[in-house]
């Protein structure tokens, strides 16, 4: 915070904090994805679907990826530097990578079978809306392209946050391809799920875009392009995002709805879930025979001895202990590896996902 007094700028934004200003960015991007260069009149319909696909999934989620550009900005250049034109730059950056979460989760919803998504229905599961949704995916990330333009084409780093953009999402969909290759419904094999499977699908489909992406675009943003800055920052990202996908596959089955926003579906999909991937490794033969048989499987009675058979193991007391390692794992390895980088860059994300319970 604090460059209210470094570039003169008294005035009420200044002051706000940074999760006021992102939120308000929102309602300007909106006019300006929606209203502003698209003036063919003919176009209206779509601009209007696109104003409703944006306000619908782009926002209520968490925004830790989209404001964790302002927050590790704030950590790379010193006040001083950090004007309002810099400042909004990075509110921009940090919602261009909500849009492009917002793009693979109405997908995701779609290939998952979801039902609800941050507490309302998933985007597809609307009435009149289906399989259009695989569009309005579309839509939404063509919008990142459209604000990285209009903002940040004049930037030095504009180039490198368009490579960054696009080699992200490259790597998301191959995990993508990954997790849903590694889960075909209907067949049940177990021997799928290793770690070493579990730990490529993870990184690829969550780790890159989730934790790397954000930082990686505010060490753009302030001038940090050197490969080995970068590679640094992604050992320590990456681990991070291992752990957070960990979470989410933990509160898949364990998280309360409520809370969550959203209603587990790994068991019945058939995934490669770190449950049942650390469940394989403590079970009996005679619990592998059981799991054998109501895995990947949709009936209720189905989906509850797969959940019986969790709490059997004590998947949540091994979750807890896992967590603890992590924890102390990831910060020697912030000690590390950060090298030039300041800690709380790292140390400030660590913060919002550990014990986390949505
Ligand atoms: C999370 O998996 C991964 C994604 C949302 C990336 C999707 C990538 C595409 C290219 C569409 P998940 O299915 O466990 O997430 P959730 O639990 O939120 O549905
Ligand atoms: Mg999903
Ligand atoms: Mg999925
Ligand atoms: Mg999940």
């Amino acid at each position: 915070m604090g460059d209210s007094m470094c570039n003169g700028t008294h005035n009420k934004k200044a002051l706000l904090s940074d999760t006021q200003l992102f939120d308000d960015q929102f309602e300007e991007l909106l006019t300006e994805l929606t209203e502003r260069d698209l003036t063919d009149p003919v176009l209206g319909d779509a601009l209007r679907r696109l104003r409703e696909v944006l306000e619908y999934n782009a926002p209520g989620g968490k925004r830790n990826r989209g404001l964790s550009v302002i927050g590790s900005l704030r950590e790379l250049l010193p006040p001083s530097q950090l004007t309002q034109d810099i400042v909004q730059r990075a509110l921009i950056v940090g919602w261009c990578i909500e849009l492009l979460q917002a793009f693979f989760l109405v997908a995701d919803d779609i290939m998952d079978s979801s039902v609800t998504r941050r507490g309302q229905p998933c985007w597809y599961k609307k009435e009149r809306i289906g399989l259009d949704a695989i569009n309005d995916s579309f839509l939404l990330e063509a919008s990142i392209y459209r604000l990285l333009r209009k903002h940040c084409r004049d930037q030095p780093y504009y180039i490198h946050l368009l490579e960054l953009f696009t080699e992200t999402s490259f790597q998301t969909m191959l995990g993508q391809a990954l997790d849903l290759m590694t889960a075909p419904p209907g067949h049940i094999d177990l021997n799928r799920f290793t770690t070493e499977r579990y730990k490529a699908i993870v990184k690829y489909k969550t780790a890159f875009y989730s934790f790397y992406l954000p930082v990686a675009a505010a060490m753009y943003m302030a001038g940090i392009n050197s490969d080995e800055e970068h590679n640094h920052a992604k050992h320590i990202l990456l681990e991070m995002g291992e752990f957070f996908q960990i979470q989410d596959d933990y509160l898949d089955c364990y998280g309360d709805p409520a809370v969550t926003g959203k209603i587990g579906t790994d068991i019945q999909d058939n995934k490669c879930s770190w449950l049942v991937v650390t469940a394989l490794e403590v079970m009996t033969p005679g619990q592998r025979a059981e799991l054998e048989a109501c895995y990947g499987r949709h009936s209720e009675e189905s989906i509850e001895k797969v959940k019986a058979l969790y709490n059997t193991l004590q998947m949540p007391t091994l979750y807890q202990t896992y967590e603890e390692e992590s924890y102390q794992r990831l910060q020697k390895l912030i000690n590390g590896h950060a090298q030039n980088l300041p800690h709380s860059v790292f140390l400030n994300f660590a913060k919002k996902i550990y014990k986390r319970n949505k």
